[in-house]
């Protein structure tokens, strides 16, 4: 049986496919990481779960790696030009998530602009016999500009379309088949939108791309949705903004430094939080256990790896 490396806990499905198929050493229970990996130096594979940076000084300590499987399609947590310049190849968990964070990011626009959540506190804190709650915005006839119309970005789209909405998106480059308008200059589009749902890697120059500017155009009317990663947007200026009404609204899967995030966060009544559940859905957490899996056994099986990132 071949060794592999798993870097953290995950699910179980996940866990119990690992252990069927590869002698499994835990990484995180580890007191002494280096010692550790001196231990397993000869480990061919890794099982990158989403705790702690796979770096090239990791790497080195493992001169055998050959493959790396990300559980999930965010793959910032591993240094691929590293990898690259190691012959490591890396491969990640895309497309069996697509579903899962499209309707959330449905969910969250939705729970944004009809106040779902604060709507139920104010049935539950017995407020309603005292007068009905505010009328609120609503989806229909609204725009949308979606920043990063990749996978999941298509799949948003296309659940927006069915809302009636009006559909826009920037990216690094014009997609020449996709039918709706592109802006090259993102805060041009968030002016324009009533809506910027966020959906970007972040580790391809993204950092800070939701700028204060960005926000600032999008503006007191606009509502901002991030379920890509928390560094690419302005934290600070976002939540400053927000407690101003220069910015209307947001709806948040993810944050910079989860979980942790500025606890003005929760004071605020035209934000809904959600702690990074883009994918977390049973039977996709599932689908990507599968997946995580199978690329290491498709390579230890001298099979072409699955879905491949570097
Ligand atoms: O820029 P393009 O045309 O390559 O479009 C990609 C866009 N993107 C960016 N847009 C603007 N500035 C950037 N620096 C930048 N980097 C990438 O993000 C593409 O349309 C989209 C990413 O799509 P996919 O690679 O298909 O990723 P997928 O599976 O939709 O997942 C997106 C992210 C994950 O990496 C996680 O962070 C999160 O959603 O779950």
């Amino acid at each position: 049986m071949e060794d592999v490396i798993l870097t953290g806990p995950t699910l179980q499905s996940a866990m119990d496919a690992l252990d069927k198929e590869f002698r499994v050493h835990r990484m995180w229970e580890a007191e002494d990481k280096d010692a550790f990996l001196a231990e397993h130096k000869a480990t061919r594979f890794m099982a990158a779960t989403y705790h702690g940076r796979i770096d090239g000084a990791v790497m080195d300590k493992l001169p055998a790696l050959e493959v790396i499987s990300n559980f999930g399609v965010g793959v910032d947590g591993i240094d691929l030009q590293a990898a690259r310049a190691r012959n490591i190849r890396v491969t990640n968990t895309p497309e069996v998530l697509n579903d899962a964070v499209a309707e959330l990011a449905l969910g969250l626009m939705l729970a944004t602009c009809r106040r779902i959540a604060d709507a139920d506190a104010y049935v539950r804190a017995g407020k309603w016999p005292g007068g009905n709650y505010p009328l609120t915005g609503e989806l229909t006839g609204t725009t949308v500009g979606i920043l990063g119309l990749g996978r999941i970005g298509k799949e948003i789209a296309r659940r927006c379309q069915a809302f009636k909405m009006q559909v826009v998106y920037h990216g690094r480059t014009r997609q020449r088949f996709e039918p709706f308008p592109y802006y090259a200059d993102l805060v041009e589009m968030a002016r324009d939108v009533d809506w910027l749902v966020a959906v970007v890697p972040g580790d391809t120059g993204t950092a800070g791309l939701v700028s204060r500017e960005v926000l600032e155009a999008l503006g007191p009317e606009g509502a901002f949705v991030n379920l890509g990663r928390g560094t690419l947007a302005d934290e600070p200026a976002m939540l400053e903004l927000l407690k101003s009404g220069k910015l209307g609204a947001a709806g948040l899967d993810v944050f910079a430094e989860e979980p942790k995030m500025s606890e003005e966060f929760w004071t605020l009544p035209n934000v809904v939080l959600s702690p990074h559940q883009g994918s977390a859905t049973t039977k996709t957490r599932w689908a990507m256990g599968d997946l995580f899996v199978r690329n290491l056994t498709a390579h230890r099986d001298g099979n072409p790896l699955i879905t491949p990132v570097v």
